[in-house]
């Protein structure tokens, strides 16, 4: 089988996007055969040498062409969350699988549509929560699912990032309500909403306050992956996303969670965390250290009871058997491997795809409850969105 993909895209997520589909063939096998068939981007010049750097055979300036094309059998889009609805309502109707970046639309109701189109077009359909895909959170996925943990009574997450401390960073279009849909919420929260989905399940109500500390900002004049320039004289605009938010949650199943998600938190780069705790252990995972998973466990012996590191390297680990030697670790670039190799795997088997535009939707809808609490100062009960 031979699968054909268009990406949407080619700035951050589109090179992260196109080196999984380029590595994948030589580390796993998926069981299709994948060709890089069109990137699609709308400047002519760039998209044109991105193709010929991320080794796309062909590329296009309009996502309308892009998936009327009958060569392509996977749309994989990676543009700004704006206009995620309209590509993959489009590559639906055209029976396109669809693979897409998070969050998965501005609204809720928007990624409804999403999921909708898709279900009814009959074609797969999976989100780009990467972090769901280090070996370490495979191993703490399971390590709960088997009970290790006991019953879990809190989650605590935080997503610490510093880029946009400087007042005078540019008003990228990360930081505009109108392309992001929301702020360090909504592109870092949905990160560890979906890893605490993902391990204990889902939320019930949430309450959260919502800060902009910096609200207006020079426009900005060029910009590449996280760092952007202005001119220093530039006319300025307003930022109308949070740029930190903080929240607690209960559970379903009656756990209690902690959350915050900032890009002003001085020296932490790309600090993402979760730990999880149960009346028989914990896990931690720390993303920067991402080979590796503390656990816990009351089970051992007392005396040399403690915290465990273990090094999710070796071919026993979820996905290592394709890389290389214990020891040798994976970094960033390989999550978006391996939730690709899931992708394809269920395109090529015919199986249920994870996590889906339903995993997207419930992401939307606990980010929107986040907000409507943080407005009302109230707790909201995520069912109300
Ligand atoms: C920027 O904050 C960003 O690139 C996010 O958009 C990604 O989702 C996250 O994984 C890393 O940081």
């Amino acid at each position: 089988m031979r699968l054909n993909v268009g990406l949407v895209g080619y700035k951050f997520m589109g090179k992260a996007h196109s080196n999984a589909y380029a590595r994948l063939g030589m580390f796993f096998d998926p069981g299709a055969e994948i060709c890089q068939r069109a990137i699609c981007g709308r400047d002519e010049k760039w998209v044109a040498e991105s193709a010929k750097k991320f080794g796309w055979e062909t590329y296009e300036t309009s996502w309308e062409r892009l998936v009327e094309r009958d060569d392509i059998d996977i749309i994989d889009i990676t543009a700004p969350s704006n206009v995620h609805k309209e590509i993959a309502v489009a590559a639906a109707k055209n029976g396109k699988h669809i693979f897409c970046e998070k969050p998965l639309a501005l609204t809720t109701d928007d990624a409804r549509v999403m999921l909708e189109a898709a279900e009814k077009a009959g074609v797969k359909h999976q989100i780009g929560f990467n972090y769901r895909f280090a070996p370490a959170v495979v191993l703490a996925k399971k390590l709960i699912d088997e009970g290790k943990l006991g019953t879990i009574r809190h989650v605590r997450a935080s997503y610490l990032q510093d880029f946009i401390i400087d007042p005078d960073f540019p008003l990228v279009w990360r930081l505009q309500r109108d392309i992001c849909g929301s702020g360090a919420l909504g592109d870092l929260g949905a990160h560890f909403i979906d890893l605490a989905r993902y391990l204990c399940g889902d939320f019930k109500t949430v309450m959260g306050i919502q800060k902009t500390f910096i609200t207006s900002r020079p426009l900005v004049q060029k910009m590449e992956g996280l760092s952007a320039q202005a001119d220093a004289n530039a006319p300025r605009g307003t930022v109308d996303v949070d740029d930190g938010t903080v929240f607690i949650a209960e559970f379903e199943n009656g756990a209690l969670g902690v959350f915050e998600a900032t890009r002003f938190a001085q020296g932490h780069k790309n600090d993402l965390s979760i730990e999880v705790n149960g009346d028989k252990g914990s896990i931690k995972f720390v993303f920067e250290r991402m080979n590796e998973l503390q656990y816990f466990s009351a089970d051992d012996e007392p005396g040399t009871q403690g915290f465990r590191l273990i090094q999710a390297t070796e071919g026993i680990h979820p996905y290592m058997t394709a890389w290389w030697p214990a020891g040798h670790v994976i970094g960033y670039e390989h999550t978006f491997v391996h939730e690709i190799y899931e992708f394809v795997r269920a395109i090529v088997n015919d199986t249920p795809t994870v996590p889906s535009f339903y995993d997207g939707v419930k992401c939307c809808q606990i980010i929107e409850a986040v907000e409507l609490s943080a407005q009302r100062r109230a707790a909201v009960d995520v069912n109300e969105i």
